[in-house]
């Protein structure tokens, strides 16, 4: 019997980073996510400069947002997405919303709501952060945020508060 295909799922990845050369972090993880077995990139945002969310004893960040589609499973989507984070030197030091190397996150998973232990999608706080919401509209405008609503609404709503497009 034949594998039946599997119809991909279109997702959104939050890319962030503010530190060791963040446009180089995020330059990098972009050519390390397009190269994912089952995945195809759609669309990349331009580069933000953003102020840091969290603690402020931290440098700024640069934030981007990529549109991909993938036969991946959520679960697995998210593992091969911490292995990047790993590898381009991410250490977990505990304290919440601190400077990192490089952070990823599963904005969007097509359609899908998920409230696993490991894995909420939407992510939180998508829907009211302008270093997602902004780089997210400038790759999709029509799109609907599962559960939180149609983007160009949500972004209406959402002040720029210092973000800064880079490119
Ligand atoms: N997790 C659950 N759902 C998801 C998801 N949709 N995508 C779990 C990715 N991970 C998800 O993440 C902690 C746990 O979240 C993981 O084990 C995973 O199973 P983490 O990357 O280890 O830690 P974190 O990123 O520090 O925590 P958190 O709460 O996810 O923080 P955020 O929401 O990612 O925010 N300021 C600016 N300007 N720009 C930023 O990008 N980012 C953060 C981190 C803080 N301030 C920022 C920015
Ligand atoms: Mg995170």
């Amino acid at each position: 019997m034949k594998n039946s295909p599997v119809t991909p799922v279109i997702a959104y990845i939050g890319l962030g980073s503010n530190l060791a050369e963040p446009v180089a972090q995020i330059t990098s993880a972009r050519t390390a996510i397009a190269a994912i077995a089952g995945l195809q990139e759609l669309a990349f945002s331009s580069l933000y400069h953003s102020l840091p969310m969290g603690p402020q004893d931290q440098p700024d960040y640069v934030n981007a947002v990529m549109g991909v589609a993938t036969e991946l499973l959520p679960m697995d989507f998210l593992r091969c997405l911490q292995s990047i984070e790993n590898d381009q030197g991410r250490v977990r030091i505990g304290e919440r919303w601190g400077a990192r190397t490089l952070d990823l996150d599963v904005l969007i998973y097509g359609d899908q709501i998920i409230d696993l232990p490991d894995l909420v999608v939407p992510h939180r706080g998508v829907d009211e952060r302008s270093f997602v919401l902004y780089p997210l509209f400038e790759i999709a405008p029509q799109l609907v945020v599962p559960g939180k609503g149609a983007i160009a609404d949500l972004i209406a709503k959402c002040p720029l508060s210092g973000l800064r497009r880079m490119n």
